[in-house]
């Protein structure tokens, strides 16, 4: 299929495009790099050398012998978004293309209106551009977990059969998000299903929990093609940020009493997830919602699951319960259903199956790249003001 892979050089896009090109996929990749940019302005650096964009994708061809093209652009300028679809009519467009940490989007007023506005109005141009030149294109979307909050009942794929005053109805499940960009997301949805209704867009929302890794078999095959890995407050996941800070001997920051409970995911994993849903795709007008998760984890059992593969390695590690910088439930209720992915063939990589051991060892392998000042969380939830060392967003949108 000819495959458009918004934010293809992202953490989740770059590992996605080769494994789509790799499964045989017609693969192009659209970036505006800002992703570097945001590298930039706060002072840090993937852990893993990455090479840039048209040299990685350089690389693939060599290495492969599978065609891949490169569009650099802007998903806020209409006449690029326009023009791309148009010229490569694609069969399925896979949108990873936004500004994705909670903790950015909660910096300032600034960093809150660009993750916004980046967004959402991304998003809806992608709608428009659908509707006008290729009505039949499968949008396959990345939504989020945290669009629904924690729940004190079970969560379902995207919908809830509801019973009210002895009437019934299946409704969009009730979103409680986190943060500005959780926000984003939920925005996002209910563009992507009203679109689906007024066009007869076809769509799938992938909420995705939290990604974990780095390698997959593709990005293994040549140093040029390696991925990010962030572990840095601000973009770094968790579980990638206790692996890193094992390394170097730092305390394993758990936000608050660590009971904090997500869904996560292997990142091998996201990109079969995606290739499932290309290959599978939603009906014409039809809005599908995929709860992309494998496994449920507290903070806490993160860390000692981390604490204990270091422990293997000879490495000693501890952890430190330090005060929360965000605004989080604890000793949460948390039961999402996640069967749908499953039932398309997803065969999971599980967090007890080895991985552990081979991050542990990419942070140690890198460890003269880490850089200790960007480890601790220096952003607050409740004063919306960055307590240091963040300054401004790529670009004050000029259309507001
Ligand atoms: P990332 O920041 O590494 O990649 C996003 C890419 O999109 C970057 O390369 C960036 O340059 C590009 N981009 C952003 N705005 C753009 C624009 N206006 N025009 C063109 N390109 C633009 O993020 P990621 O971790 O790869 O996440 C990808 C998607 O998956 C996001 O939508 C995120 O919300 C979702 N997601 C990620 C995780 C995770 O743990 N990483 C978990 C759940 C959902
Ligand atoms: N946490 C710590 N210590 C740290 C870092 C994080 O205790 O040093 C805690 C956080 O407080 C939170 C949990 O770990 O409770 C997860 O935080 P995270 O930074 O790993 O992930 P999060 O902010 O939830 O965001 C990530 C991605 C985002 C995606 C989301 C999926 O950056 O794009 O949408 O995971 S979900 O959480 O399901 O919404």
């Amino acid at each position: 299929m000819k495959v458009l892979v918004l934010g293809g050089d992202g953490y989740c896009g770059w590992p996605t495009s080769l494994h789509l090109s790799d499964a045989g996929h017609d693969v192009v990749i659209v970036d505006n790099c800002v992703r570097r940019q945001i590298d930039a302005e706060l002072s840090a650096e993937s852990l893993t050398p990455i090479a840039s964009l048209k040299d990685r994708v350089k690389a693939w061809r060599e290495v492969s012998g599978q065609q891949m093209g490169v569009e650099f652009g802007d998903l806020l300028d209409w006449e690029f978004v326009s023009d791309l679809f148009e010229r490569h009519q694609p069969e399925a467009v896979v949108h990873f293309a936004e500004q994705r940490a909670a903790p950015y989007s909660m910096i300032d007023r600034r960093h809150a209106v660009y993750t916004q506005h980046n967004n959402i109005i991304g998003n809806l141009n992608v709608l428009f551009a659908i509707n006008e030149y290729v009505p039949d294109c499968h949008l396959v979307k990345l939504g989020t977990m945290g669009e629904y909050g924690q729940p004190n009942i079970d969560i379902e794929e995207g919908f809830i059969e509801i019973e009210h005053k002895g009437r019934k109805d299946v409704l969009p499940f009730p979103k409680q998000p986190g943060s500005w960009y959780h926000l984003s997301k939920v925005h996002d949805s209910y563009n992507i299903h009203f679109a689906c209704k007024i066009w007869g867009i076809r769509a799938t929302d992938l909420n995705q929990g939290v990604v974990y890794g780095t390698v997959t078999p593709q990005t293994e095959r040549d140093p040029r093609l390696a991925n990010r890995f962030d572990y840095e407050e601000v973009f770094g996941t968790v579980l990638n940020r206790f692996c890193v800070q094992a390394a170097i001997g730092h305390p394993l920051t758990v936000y608050g009493n660590g009971s904090q409970t997500r869904g996560y995911l292997d990142i091998r994993d996201t990109v079969r997830c995606i290739e499932l849903a290309v290959e599978n795709p939603a009906e014409r007008g039809e809005f599908r919602v995929f709860n992309q998760f494998t496994e449920e984890f507290s903070v806490r059992q993160l860390a000692d699951l981390v604490i204990d593969a270091a422990g293997k390695l000879g490495v000693e590690a501890r952890l430190e319960e330090i005060e929360n910088p965000r605004v989080e439930k604890y000793d949460h209720y948390y039961n999402a259903a996640h069967t749908k992915l499953l039932d398309l063939g997803l065969e999971p990589h599980y967090l007890g199956d080895g991985l552990l051991d081979s991050l542990m060892n990419i942070a140690i392998q890198y460890g003269d790249r880490i850089d200790r000042d960007v480890v601790m969380p220096s952003v607050d939830w409740r004063t919306g003001k960055a307590r240091q060392r963040i300054h401004k967003a790529p670009a004050e949108p000029s259309t507001l």
